[in-house]
């Protein structure tokens, strides 16, 4: 990497549960080890996020922006990206967009390199795309010629970015990967694609050298993109965040309250849930873990499954239902938790909301030079 001052800023978008937070994970650590420094910057429409929690917990710098996604909050965003830098000055910022956030080209990356240039130089802007699900459900939809409002969500992230990866490529045979791979090139023929997993660390060094490298990238003109639509699709999903003590003079297993939890969201939710998230953590460390397309993956364990006396807990739920079943679904799995196991809930915060419209504080297309 060249020596300049200004920190190299990658975005990692793509669609809910594609694997952003844990390649960012991957990433930072790598870097780390390398002698890299670096910040993640993490987003929601919420607050109290499993995501941000679990950076910190894993020693990486973590700045977090509620409330919306980066486009609407861009003066949040450009505040933490200068703040990230004058407290950590990291070399490089990893930053993950909302997972049904889309249009960052001309809503976060135009404005950057137009306006705040000096804050950091764009390195890479990477969308995800989940490999099980581009050779599964996506398959099933019609991303090639977009109808209902997620499918014009999924593939307008697809098409906005240069760069593309299908992530879990563990879970995926060879022909597998060549077939989810064919089907990507078949939405953005242009596009470069590299195949990886944040699990087993194949295919990691290619997004390393994108993350390192030393250029700047050319801003290409986002696809159209109807705002109607785009915020039907939002509008579609129920988000909720919530957090607790738990304290249990018994004693709790975490781990097999984690997967209570997480089979509890899948029986509830079916194929409407969407991504559940679940952090426990308590004096042997930090649990979490995740359910996506009915799977459930563990991304990082405690160095003891002893049960604890008292931990906190924190859950993520995006799912296609409304806002208030879902607020009292996850709280009726809390309480039945806590009932198997003798243990008591405090200081339990939630919060359910549909997105509101996405609202860009600026929308520049090349092409039409509006904001
Ligand atoms: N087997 C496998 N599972 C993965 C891999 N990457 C992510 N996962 C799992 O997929 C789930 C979703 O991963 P996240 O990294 O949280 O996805 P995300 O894109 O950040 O999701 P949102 O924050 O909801 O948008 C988690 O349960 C992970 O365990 C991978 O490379 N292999
Ligand atoms: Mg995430």
């Amino acid at each position: 990497m060249s020596d300049t001052n200004r920190p190299a800023l990658v975005l990692l978008g793509g669609f809910l549960g594609s694997g952003k937070t844990t390649l960012m994970m991957r990433i930072g650590e790598e870097l780390s080890s390398r002698g890299i420094a670096t910040a993640v910057i993490t987003n929601d429409q919420g607050e109290n996020l499993v995501d941000t929690a679990h950076a910190r917990e894993r020693g990486l710098a973590a700045a977090e922006i509620p409330g919306g996604c980066f486009c609407c909050k861009f003066g949040d965003f450009v505040t933490h990206l200068s703040e990230i830098r004058r407290t950590v000055a990291p070399r490089v910022i990893l930053a993950e967009p909302v997972g049904s956030c889309t249009d960052l080209t001309a809503t976060v990356l135009t404005p950057l390199s137009l306006y705040h240039s000096g804050l950091a130089r764009l390195a890479a802007y990477i969308v995800l795309a989940d490999g099980p699900r581009l050779i599964g459900e996506y398959r099933r939809m019609n991303l090639g010629a977009p109808v209902t409002p997620r499918e014009v969500l999924i593939a307008h992230q697809i098409c906005d970015a240069r760069r593309l990866v299908v992530t879990k490529t563990d879970l995926l045979t060879p022909e597998e990967v060549a077939d989810a791979v064919g089907f990507l090139r078949g939405l953005s023929p242009d596009a470069q694609i590299v195949t990886c997993s944040a699990v087993s660390g194949e295919g990691i060094e290619p997004l390393i050298e994108w993350v390192t490298t030393d250029d700047e990238i050319e801003l290409s003109d986002s696809p159209d993109l109807d705002y109607d639509v785009y915020a039907a699709a939002e509008a579609e999903m129920g988000w909720y965040n919530g957090r607790a003590t738990i304290t249990a003079p018994a004693g709790l297993r975490i781990d097999d309250a984690t997967t209570d939890l997480l089979l509890g969201l899948k029986a509830e939710f079916g194929a409407n849930l969407i991504h559940g998230k679940v952090l426990f953590v308590c004096e042997y460390g930090s649990l979490k873990a995740g359910v996506v397309d009915g799977r459930i993956g563990i991304d990082s364990g405690l160095s003891s499954t002893n049960p604890v006396t008292e931990a906190g807990l924190t859950v993520n739920v995006r799912a296609a239902a409304a806002p208030r079943e879902i607020d009292a679904t996850v709280g009726r799995l809390i309480d039945e938790l806590c009932d198997r196991v003798g243990a008591s809930v405090s200081d339990y915060m939630h919060r359910a909301i549909v997105p509101g419209r996405p609202v860009p504080q600026h929308r520049i297309r090349r092409n039409d030079g509006s904001t």
